[in-house]
């Protein structure tokens, strides 16, 4: 991929000698350029593209060199779906399933994500933090520069508050991308117990405001499932969200087939999410929307799903697929990214390449970011990732544990 522009003034450095997977939608296989060159001034790709073909003019006397003696470069991965701030964990639920108890009848009896909800509700935000630091910590081995957190296991404004704090603190401090979401909408609070249509007038009239006043959520979640929220009350919410200019997505699909894909595209969602049972009309709705597919194998793994998402329509159909952790301590304890990207394949039979695009180019869309990050192009900010590997299809090959060994990312 180059620049159409040819480019004048040197560059603050120069990647040349790698083999760069740009991930350029359209540009083959990884849009992998053998011995290529990626110049970057500003923090921004000056130009891509092969090593023979590097304007001279970019290389000027203060321009540092990288020589890649064979080495990769990939856009730094993108987590697009965590749940990654709460408190305790659910290793007893774990046991308990493995036991024959099923995901849904835990959540019944009051277990399942209330129990999270009880343990994030007694700790502060300092403790979320601290509970959460060494998760991140992991996500970013694996080369994870931008993630997306939920709220949810909050349940009350102060709480929900508390853990969006909490989320963004954590970027802060890590130095790297958080992308807060508001899940007010993940389960009814023991407080609302068969009143679920009282707790969404709540986080319509209540909660929501408050938290786009803050400016404490860069888009807005829910969980439609018979055990969570119905499509009328998911609905109310997706209109308020509009009225306050917020993009929504959607946990949809994951246990049953609730036309769950179908509402998120009629609000435009940047991406639904699970999509273990979604239908070919569902699927259909998605391409026609542009609406993402988030597929979450952890989960699919960890809940024991009958069926695995519909990747062979999505491939068909042309709905762009994102893989994420949905690192949470129910139904996906997983914090590496690059494990996803594994199962992906393993459980899915995504190709290498799809997992890979799925944590890096279709993640950013999934997030809105595809005009910043996602693929190393002219003009994107220079967010990426240098590999001691022979072929990125590498990453999703290995089950996890492989770092990169630099990770350059402006932010
Ligand atoms: N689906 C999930 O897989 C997570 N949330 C959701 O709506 C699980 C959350 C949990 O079990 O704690
Ligand atoms: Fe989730």
């Amino acid at each position: 991929m180059r620049s159409d522009d040819p480019a004048t003034a040197p560059a603050d450095a120069v990647w040349q000698g790698f083999g760069i997977a740009t991930m350029a939608a359209g540009a083959g296989p990884y849009g992998a350029i053998e011995n290529g060159a990626l110049a970057v001034r500003d923090g921004r790709i000056l130009w891509a593209g092969s090593r023979a073909d590097l304007p001279p003019a970019l290389i000027g006397p203060r321009t540092a060199l990288h020589e890649g003696a064979g080495r990769w470069i990939t856009p730094t991965l993108i987590d697009c779906h965590t749940h990654l701030v709460f408190g305790g964990n659910r290793a007893a639920e774990f046991e308990a399933r493995l036991a024959g108890e099923s995901y849904e009848s835990a959540a019944r009896k009051g277990g399942g994500i209330l129990s999270t909800v009880r343990a994030t509700r007694a700790a502060g935000e300092e403790e979320l933090v601290e509970a959460a630091r060494p998760r991140l910590a992991r996500l970013m081995a694996d080369g994870v520069r931008v993630v997306e957190i939920k709220s949810g296991y909050g349940l009350t404004l102060e709480s929900e508050l508390t853990m969006l704090r909490a989320a963004r603190a954590l970027g802060r401090a890590a130095n790297i991308e958080v992308r807060t979401t508001f899940l007010g909408a993940h389960a009814v609070p023991p407080e609302f117990a068969g009143r679920a249509d009282a707790y969404v007038d709540h986080l319509v009239a209540d909660m929501l405001p408050a938290i786009a006043a803050e400016n404490l959520a860069d888009a807005v979640d829910a969980f439609a499932e018979s055990i969570a929220f119905s499509t009328p009350q998911i609905r109310r919410l997706f209109d308020a969200a509009q009225r306050l200019g917020l993009p929504v997505k959607l946990h949809a699909d994951q246990l049953t087939d609730g036309d769950g894909a179908r509402l998120a595209t009629e609000y435009g969602a940047l991406s639904a999410d699970h999509l273990e049972y979604t239908s070919e009309s569902g699927v259909e709705a998605m391409a026609a929307a542009g609406t993402v597919a988030v597929l979450l194998p952890g989960a699919y793994a960890t809940v024991g799903a009958a069926q695995p998402p519909p990747v062979a329509a999505f491939r068909a159909h042309g709905v762009g697929m994102a893989v994420a952790t949905d690192c949470n301590p129910g139904s996906s304890p997983l914090c590496s990214l690059l494990m996803a990207a594994n199962l992906a394949c393993a459980l899915f039979r995504m190709t290498p390449e799809e997992a890979l695009a799925g944590v890096t180019r279709e993640a950013a869309r999934a997030l809105g970011l595809a005009g910043r990050l996602g693929t190393l192009e002219a003009g994107k900010e220079a967010s990426f990732a240098v590999w001691r590997i022979g072929h990125p299809r590498e990453l999703a090959y290995w089950m996890g544990g492989l770092g990169p060994e630099a990770v350059l990312h402006a932010k």
